[in-house]
């Protein structure tokens, strides 16, 4: 009788479980390079125009305190994939193109997650995060011996840091794409091989020239961070690079189409050397920067375009962001600071890229998923990257192992445009691995040391030997500081911070 009773109760929890997976949605989590606050026409750009970015924002959810966990891309990416702030693991700097995978393989990443509940799962584009078991020993020339692979990845098309460092190339499956075994590759962050031209000796090659850094090897006429030495058929056109990125998410996206996938997708755009297609030539009054702007809003057309034409647009969860605030000169002369005019990268916030100011982790974060996010809304909500794993986990339903997403909270109702209330503190990590705060209106900087503004960016860093607050209400930009009118607050706040640092 007994067993007559459960059957078909466990049968049809079965039923109700395959259904619950039935519904999960499809993740698509876009990821752009250096865009600013104030880099899209939906967060208030004048000077440039992104349409399908706009649409989705207005048919979604468009978050305006949305937070990168960190002012550059590496320390901001490994937060986002392992809901870990970057002071947690030292190695967590921008990391050179010959790096070591920065996680370790036992740490739980947004992959795993994934990968676990049974979707297929792929990073493609800019990664940034280390490639193989140790520093500077990578087999360029065979099969890498730790891939992302080992933190969840089924798929992976790869640059492997930034387009301004070598090694020029793609990496696919481990391997580096379209091998050329005619000109096996060479990579060195510390000498140049005898007889290469760089960016230093040969400045006659450049088609854009460097305005800081940016001098060694020469790769499509552009001069990059780092030494390499062959590659032929295999190195990059970085006019190419951005249509190379789309086709090979649309591809992945294009098989097996009745599985689930998360896709984690980077594009090289806005950040340096920027040099897009032909076809966005003169496009922009802002220039090469403009341009890179465009061919952003044309990745996310093609893609989403992939998906509607699959079917797949309506259970699909598309999120789109930034890994950081933008700069304008990040070492080459491509005349973004001269041709941005009144354009402002960082919308209302002061510094940027690098910076303890808002410029510097204030991203724009949309929301698309018709199914389930209410068309036109705006989210004021102060909310964080850092609890993207806890919030995904929610939302499908996933177990995940303890220590997994330690620092991350599950906020699926504020994610998904639901709920607007503010997450209790947001901290964020500028370029000197010091630490902010952030707790409603409050924004609070310690002291730390470091340079007021660098001057090759010219950007605010904000980095001061005394600690400053300021209100945000009063004025988003952080102009007048406050520390000495709220004493005690400050001190509260740097209170907070010691505990989150150290708890
Ligand atoms: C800096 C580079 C800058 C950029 C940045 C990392 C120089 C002078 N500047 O060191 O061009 O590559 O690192 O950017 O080399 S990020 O967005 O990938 O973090
Ligand atoms: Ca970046």
């Amino acid at each position: 009788m007994k067993s007559k009773f459960l059957l078909p109760s466990l049968s049809l929890l079965a039923m109700a479980a395959a259904a619950q997976r039935a519904d999960r949605p499809n993740v698509l989590l876009l990821v752009a390079d250096d865009l600013g606050y104030g880099d899209l026409s939906c967060y208030g750009a004048k000077r440039v125009s992104t349409p399908v970015v706009d649409s989705l924002a207005s048919r979604g959810a468009r978050f305006t305190d949305m937070h990168a966990c960190a002012s550059t891309s590496t320390p901001s990416r490994y937060s986002l994939l392992t809901g870990k702030y970057p002071f947690r693991r030292e190695g967590t700097d921008v990391a050179p193109g010959d790096a070591g995978l920065i996680f370790l393989p036992t740490e739980y990443t947004l992959a795993d997650l994934f990968k676990e509940a049974g979707y297929r799962t792929a990073a493609i584009g800019k990664w940034h995060l280390g490639l193989g078991a140790e520093t500077g020993k990578q087999d360029w020339n065979g099969k890498l011996d730790v891939t992302p692979a080992d933190i969840g990845f089924d798929y992976h098309y790869l640059m492997a840091a930034t387009a301004d460092r070598v090694p020029c190339v793609f990496i696919e499956q481990g391997r580096v794409a379209n091998y050329d075994a005619s000109a096996p590759i060479q990579v060195s962050y510390r000498k140049n091989f005898p007889g290469e031209p760089t960016g230093r000796t040969h400045p006659e090659m450049l088609k854009l020239l460097p305005s800081h850094g940016h001098d060694m090897s020469i790769v499509n006429g552009i001069s990059r961070i780092g030494y390499m030495k062959g590659g032929g058929k295999a190195l990059w056109r970085d006019e190419d690079i951005a249509d190379s990125i789309a086709a090979h998410a649309i591809n992945f996206i294009s098989q097996e189409a009745n599985k689930p996938f998360f896709m984690y997708l980077c594009t090289n755009d806005v950040h340096v050397p920027r040099y897009p297609h032909e076809r966005f030539r003169g496009k922009s009054p802002m220039g090469l920067r403009g341009e890179a702007i465009l061919q952003f809003d044309e990745t996310v057309r093609q893609v989403v375009t992939a998906l509607r034409e699959k079917g797949l647009d309506k259970n699909t969860l598309i999120i789109i962001t930034s890994d950081n605030g933008p700069v304008l000169d990040d070492g080459y002369r491509d005349e973004a600071w001269k041709l941005a005019g009144t354009h402002n990268p960082s919308g209302p916030f002061r510094g940027g890229k690098y910076s303890s100011y808002e410029g510097g982790t204030a991203v724009p974060f949309i929301v698309y998923w018709p199914k389930h996010v209410k068309s036109g809304t705006t989210s004021n909500a102060l909310s964080s990257h850092i609890d993207l794993g806890a919030s995904l986990a929610q939302l499908i339903g996933a177990k995940v192992p303890q220590e997994a997403f330690s620092d991350s909270r599950q906020h699926l109702k504020q994610l998904l445009g639901k709920s607007h209330r503010n997450r209790d503190f947001v901290v964020t990590m500028p370029n000197n691995r010091s630490v902010d705060l952030r707790v409603g209106r409050w924004k609070y900087i310690p002291a730390s040391r470091g340079y007021a503004e660098a001057w090759q960016t010219h950007i605010e860093t904000g980095y001061q030997l005394k600690p400053q607050l300021y209100d945000l209400r009063r004025s988003p930009y952080e102009g007048q500081e406050l520390s000495s009118r709220y004493p005690h607050l400050a001190r509260r706040l740097q209170k907070v911070l010691d505990k989150i640092v150290k708890p």
